[in-house]
């Protein structure tokens, strides 16, 4: 599986030079992850690129994750001495702890942050959720010298316009899994019925009861593919001929897991990734 689709050196060599750039003008990085995948959404080169510069790791997208397993990852972050706070980008759940943490850690009355991570974790969601209409976009019209935009988060807050989008890591197979069942990779890179036959047995290995519950599918059922044709059954996928429409079943499942309609699942936890 490749994955790696739309990264080259070139383009990695670039971004982190930009990245660089931007770091000189803030006082503060925010690093979003995603809180179903905090270990495989982060960037393999992140602390390189950050160097010294004061960071707090955003878990992003709290909502979706297992409340139990963020607990065992805020912990796992405190270990390493991180500063990591947990957000709903939708509905600004945790924005107040976000903001107070970075008045504690950045002493200053006026604040800069900038907003890296990689694709689909929720960057602008964020830069939307924190800006609150208080933007004003200005000098972006063609011609006009590009500068540097600071869009007022209120409370003194300044966060720099561009997000850093960052690659992911692509070098663990299990990685590119959970990278591509949360959506952080194009979709069309990867066939559907085999996103899903992993999807089910990575489910199944958390909890058999997540499936069950959904598609009230038989309860003895083992094999990855009898569990998918029996939620095609239950959902009524028949494609021409009377058949088992597979692929759309493996839509449906995939598209429940990233809208969280199969419950609160994180994909993996700190025990499982010590590899710091
Ligand atoms: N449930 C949930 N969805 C989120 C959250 N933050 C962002 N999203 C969704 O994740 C998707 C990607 O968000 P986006 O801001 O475009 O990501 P970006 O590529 O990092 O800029 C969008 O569909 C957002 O609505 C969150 O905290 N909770
Ligand atoms: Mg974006």
């Amino acid at each position: 599986m490749d994955i790696n689709i739309n990264w080259y050196p070139g383009h990695m060599k670039k971004t982190t030079e930009a990245i660089r750039t931007n770091l000189k003008l803030v006082d503060i990085v925010y690093e979003l992850l995603d809180s179903r995948i905090p270990y495989s959404s982060q960037n393999p080169s992140i602390n390189s690129i950050l160097e010294n510069k004061q960071r707090i790791i955003i878990l992003n997208k709290s909502d979706l994750a297992n409340p139990n397993a963020n607990n065992l990852w805020k912990k796992h972050f405190n270990n390493l001495d991180t500063e990591c706070v947990f957000l709903n980008s939708l509905n600004g759940e945790g924005i107040i702890d976000l903001i107070s943490l970075t008045k504690k850690i950045v002493n200053k009355r006026s604040i800069k942050v900038m907003i890296v991570g990689i694709p689909n974790v929720g960057k602008s969601t964020l830069i939307n959720r924190l800006s609150n209409r208080k933007s004003t976009k200005t000098g972006n019209k063609p011609g006009i010298t590009k500068s540097v935009q600071w869009i007022n988060a209120g409370n003194g807050i300044y966060l720099l316009d561009t997000p850093g989008v960052l690659w992911p890591k692509f070098e663990e197979v299990n990685v590119g899994l959970n990278l591509a069942f949360v959506g952080s990779i194009k979709d069309e890179v990867i066939d559907t019925t085999m996103l899903s036959l992993k999807l089910v047995e990575k489910l199944n290995d958390i909890d058999k009861n997540i499936l069950i519950k959904r598609y009230n599918i038989d309860k003895n059922l083992e094999n990855s593919y009898n569990i998918l044709e029996n939620i095609a059954k239950r959902r009524g996928c028949i494609s021409k001929g009377s058949n088992l429409d597979i692929e759309k079943a493996s839509n449906i499942i995939i598209d429940d897991f990233r809208k969280g309609l199969l419950g609160k699942i994180t994909l993996e936890f700190p025990n499982e990734v010590n590899h710091e």
